[in-house]
């Protein structure tokens, strides 16, 4: 019998530890008056039933879940831009507290349904009374658009369990055409919309000042 709260216990305080690195990172360039790559993080440890789930599904015998399931820890970044997602992936991969163990690239390869989104799988040391274990975490980095697409068609797959209605998946279709449009467009005027956040965010700290 597993022992879930042992064993998700070193992957709630990874994704609690990654949360805070992600957010200074955003703090750090909001300090600086400078465009933030990162809009806001969040993050979860996969719950029991959806861990018993997934590997009834993808044949992941349960003394394997560690190895095999990368996804247990899980912390997602949410970007205005496409481009912030690149500056993202560079300030990750140039950390020296983890490894980067596999990455994938679902936006360049957008996957059959439609979703996009930029993934590392991070192996992360994390310190616990026994010592130091390496767990395994997956990065979601995505922008806006792509996460607020993503949201609804997870819900849809929950509510259709796994079985989306034909002309819904074809909505969806659409709907991943229109957050690509979107991400587009506003890469275009990428320029005007950060040079709009600096002057606000100049205000900001004039009117904290006095
Ligand atoms: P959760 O916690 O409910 O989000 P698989 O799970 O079979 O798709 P694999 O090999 O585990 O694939 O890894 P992959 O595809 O790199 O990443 C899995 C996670 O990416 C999923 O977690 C989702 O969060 C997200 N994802 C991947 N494909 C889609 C998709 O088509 N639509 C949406 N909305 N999200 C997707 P889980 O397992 O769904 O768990």
């Amino acid at each position: 019998m597993i022992d879930w709260d042992v064993m998700l216990t070193p992957y709630k305080q990874a994704v609690e530890e990654l949360k805070i690195k992600m957010k200074g990172i955003r703090d750090q360039y909001q300090l600086t008056s400078k465009h933030t790559p990162i809009e806001f993080v969040t993050g979860r440890v996969k719950p029991v039933s959806s861990i018993l789930e997934k590997a009834k599904r993808k044949n992941i015998p349960l003394d394997q879940l560690e190895d095999e399931m990368q996804d247990l820890a899980g912390v997602r970044i949410m970007c205005q831009f496409v481009g912030d997602i690149d500056t993202v992936v560079e300030l990750v991969k140039a950390r020296t507290d983890f490894e980067i163990a596999e990455e994938r690239d679902y936006i360049k390869n957008k996957k059959r349904s439609g979703y996009r989104s930029y993934h590392m799988i991070l192996r992360y040391p994390v310190q616990t009374i026994d010592g130091e274990k390496p767990i395994l975490i997956e990065l979601q980095i995505r922008t806006l658009a792509m996460n607020f697409w993503a949201t609804i068609e997870h819900s849809l797959q929950y509510k259709y369990s796994g079985e989306i209605p034909e002309e819904i998946e074809e909505r969806l279709q659409k709907a991943a055409e229109a957050a690509y449009l979107l991400d587009e467009e506003m890469s275009k005027i990428r320029g005007e919309v950060q040079e709009a956040q600096q002057i606000i965010s100049e205000k900001q700290e004039t009117l904290r000042k006095n």
